[in-house]
């Protein structure tokens, strides 16, 4: 398609679709339309990828997760099906800047972090592929909260990408499903059978995803809750309003908003409804889909393979035995072993309390049919390992880990030291017993959003060196390595990075009123709040170099910026304190005449996928400080070796072979490795004695507790001190002397310009491997046996 095509398609769906005049249209009216001039380029590859899949009889991939953190989707699909410069003329010739278009675009944040992006990641890659999959979700009409600040301490508001057109998507109130809960089963004619007493209707909307270079493309079925009966009109008449429209409000709650937290589980009712709601409906048209091409049950395991992001969609195992028994018949032995031939499972942490268990209580009341399942699919396991120890349900509680493990054909980690922790500790019996089913597929991040159009400057310089390819094969950025050795090359890529640290300099004035010294080293720590993350270390290290500047204000100190960003879940109150703690702290050091040219902190509110696409590849420094054991894997400390931050970081999760593979030289390795950090943990004076080794450390909680970054109010941070001081389980403390050394290490590396590029350039050139597109080719020869349906 050519600029002018494009513009007229433009022209013709802003009168057309939008019903708008090019002279009134707002920027707003000028992103519809460019979006669906770009998505009717998209519809015919969705077509015939769907075509070709039922020609070829593709087994297919299901990718089931409560979370696809995708963000925008116009930049996306224009980067690949090829139009960036059309778009950009077309734009201009209608006299609009296609960046200030596409940045109108609200982020579809139905995601808490990590777990979503890695999903919407797998989507892009499935495409790029040519995978034949599909993404199934739910379609929350409240994505994750909006976060601000009032005086230092988190807001939560609801975010409403709904409210204006979602150009992306494509409602199919066809595809629909009932979906019941709660009532009794009762057997007939030799038949289990559930009469459900409430039910909803699942209704889908359907979003093409477009992979690299438009070949192929998937769909993401994200699921809407909605009432049988939508509207009761005898209540209407009787003048009960509010009643009429109660089954559809009720209905609705199910897909109302995503629950906002990543590590615990909140136990309530809807959480589990909403579990059951999308995977419920997911799976019966994976099921109709596969009757329509296939009529022998046997071949579902050759056809389908379905992966479950975490335990959240875990009852998918209970269900399709079901489905298979209860509805189809098969005997309920080959139900279940048809079912785990179809079901893998991923986990994402090994943090105990995020490991999902619902009630007996609950289960058996929403979901009495599965209940019954559940406790025959755990007796049937029981019998065939009579050594087992460990049970499905314990204690009153149906441990969704074991049923998922239980029910999959793979289960895998997330980075290698994370699935060798699994086999040694959540799953250690469950391992012994299936020697062959947990594997390992270290996460990766897509190249396309991440390098390629987060960071133009440094695409277009390794393009002009090494042509476009590495694009769609990542790991050609070895290429780059030998110039880490030449000096005009450095200086290049040098001047790529101050370019992207200025530009983020200026949106700071310009929408936040504060000065970032592009010289200054940007130091970044972007994630969710949580205190295994550890950003109350990074903030204590500022805490102790504020003072040592104040101690030695003419010193020879390294100019640096800490930027935070990140949200911490409502109902985590340290989590919340944290970032209190952090912004007051910002508060002194920012406006402290003697020490502010050298120290700022800055936490930009409301962090999320386009933030993090502005800030990373402005960022020198990349802090991946977690305590060792505890990041399963992580995926930002991907997305900053590949765009040139140097990483601060200890030996957790994908930080290990982040350090394999860019060279212990070129990463800030510091602190306990996970044996350390549980022997450490054994000594209940760990902290104690933390502190009373590091004098630098005992001022910098002091003067939290004193008050420092409270006007004097000593009971303020009172709970963070104590905990640092007292039980600071996550060995904050224990780290820190080290972290203060690794961190005057990078202060002297970062005065050594030329140095430090090449460091980073290195890591650029090491990084390739981290390719989501690696990552699924992984997944479809070791877990899904899926091939290809490109030639
Ligand atoms: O915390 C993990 C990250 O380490 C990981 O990179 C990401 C994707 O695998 O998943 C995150 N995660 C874990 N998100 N939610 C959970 C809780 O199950």
């Amino acid at each position: 398609m050519t600029a002018p095509e494009l513009r007229d398609a433009i022209l013709r769906h802003l009168t057309y679709s939008l019903g708008k005049d090019a002279g009134t249209a707002t920027v707003y009216d000028w992103r519809l339309a460019l979006s669906y001039a770009v998505r009717d380029r998209i519809v015919d590859p969705w077509f015939a990828s769907t075509k070709a899949a039922y020609a070829k009889q593709s087994k297919r991939v299901y990718y089931l997760s409560m979370e696809f953190l995708i963000g925008r989707l116009l930049e996306d699909a224009i980067v690949n099906i090829g139009l960036l410069d059309e778009a950009g003329e077309a734009m201009n010739a209608l006299g609009q800047d296609l960046t200030t278009v596409m940045l109108d675009e609200p982020d579809a944040a139905l995601g808490n972090g990590g777990l979503g992006r890695l999903a919407a990641c797998f989507l892009e890659s499935l495409s790029t592929i040519g995978t034949p999959a599909y993404g199934y979700g739910i379609r929350y009409e409240h994505g994750l909260f909006k976060q601000s600040f009032f005086e230092g301490r988190q807001q939560e508001a609801p975010e409403e990408w709904l409210q204006q057109v979602h150009t992306w998507e494509f409602e199919r109130p066809e595809a629909a499903f009932q979906i019941g809960f709660g009532g009794s089963v009762k057997e007939q004619g030799g038949r289990m059978l559930w009469s459900p007493d409430e039910a909803v209707v699942a209704t889908a909307h359907d979003t093409p995803i477009i992979g690299w270079r438009g070949r192929w493309a998937n769909t993401l079925r994200l699921w809407e809750a909605r009432a049988v009966h939508g509207f009761d009109l005898g209540a209407f008449n009787r003048g009960d309003y509010f009643g009429a429209a109660e089954p559809e409000a009720s209905a609705r709650t199910i897909s109302r908003v995503l629950y906002p937290d990543d590590t615990t589980e909140d136990g309530k009712r809807l959480r589990l409804k909403q579990e059951y709601f999308f995977t419920a409906a997911s799976l019966r048209d994976v099921v109709r889909r596969f009757d329509s091409e296939y009529d022998d049950l046997s071949l579902l395991p050759q056809k389908v393979a379905i992966q479950l992001n975490d335990t959240h969609p875990a009852i998918a195992g209970p269900e399709l035995v079901r489905i298979l028994h209860d509805e189809k018949g098969m005997a309920l032995d080959t139900a279940i072993e048809t079912a785990r031939g179809c079901l893998n499972y991923t986990n994402h942490t090994l943090l105990p309390e995020a490991l999902e268990r619902w009630s007996e209580g609950l289960m058996g009341d929403l979901l009495p049919r599965h209940m019954d399942l559940i406790r025959k699919i755990d007796e049937v396991h029981a019998k065939e390992y009579p050594a087992r120890t460990v049970a499905m349900v314990e204690n009153g509680d149906v441990k969704m880990g074991e049923l998922a493990f239980t029910m999959a054909s793979h289960v895998n980690g997330v980075s290698a030291l994370h699935t060798e922790l699994m086999k040694e500790t959540v799953f250690q019996e469950l391992h012994a017993l299936h020697p062959e089913r947990i594997v390992n597929q270290t996460n990766g991040v897509t190249p396309r959003r991440w390098v390629l159009s987060a960071n133009p400057r440094l695409s277009s310089l390794v393009s002009g060196k090494i042509g476009m390819n590495w694009v769609d094969d990542l790991e050609q950025l070895k290429e780059l390595e030998p110039l880490a050795e030449d000096s005009g090359f450095r200086g290049d890529y040098d001047t790529a990075k101050r370019s992207n640290k200025a530009e983020l300099s200026n949106w700071f004035a310009k929408t936040h009123g504060v000065k970032l010294d592009p010289e200054a080293m940007f130091d970044v720590q972007i994630k969710r709040i949580h205190e295994y993350k550890r950003q109350h270390l990074n903030i204590l290290e500022a805490i102790a170099l504020w003072q040592e500047i104040h101690d030695d204000p003419n010193g020879d100190w390294t100019p640096r910026v800490k930027i935070f960003g990140g949200k911490a879940a409502p109902g985590y109150y340290f989590a919340k304190e944290i970032i209190y703690l952090i912004n007051s702290v910002a508060e002194v050091l920012n406006n402290d005449p003697v020490t502010s040219k050298y120290l700022k902190v800055v936490y930009p509110p409301n962090y999320n996928v386009s933030l993090a696409e502005q800030l990373i590849p402005a960022a020198d420094l990349s802090e991946q400080i977690s305590t060792a054991g505890k990041e399963a894997s992580g995926t930002g400390n991907m997305k900053f070796a590949l765009n040139g931050a140097l990483t601060i970081g200890t030996l957790d999760g994908a930080n290990v072979e982040i350090c394999d593979l860019v060279g212990p030289d070129n990463f800030f390795l510091f602190g306990m490795t996970e044996p350390q950090v549980v022997a450490r943990r054994a000594d209940p004076e760990h902290a104690a004695n933390a502190i009373a080794a590091d004098p630098r450390l005992a001022r910098a909680i002091e003067a939290i507790r004193n008050g420092a970054f409270s006007g004097g109010d000593a009971e303020r941070f009172k709970p963070i001190a104590d905990d640092l001081s007292g039980k600071d389980y996550f060995l904050v403390c224990s780290d820190f002397t080290d972290y203060w050394r690794a961190q005057r290490e990078v202060d002297a590396a970062y005065r050594d310009s030329d140095t430090w590029t090449r460091m980073a350039v290195l890591n650029t050139a090491r990084s390739g491997w981290f390719s989501s597109d690696r990552t699924i080719r992984g997944y479809m020869s070791d877990v899904w046996r899926a091939s290809s349906a490109l030639a």
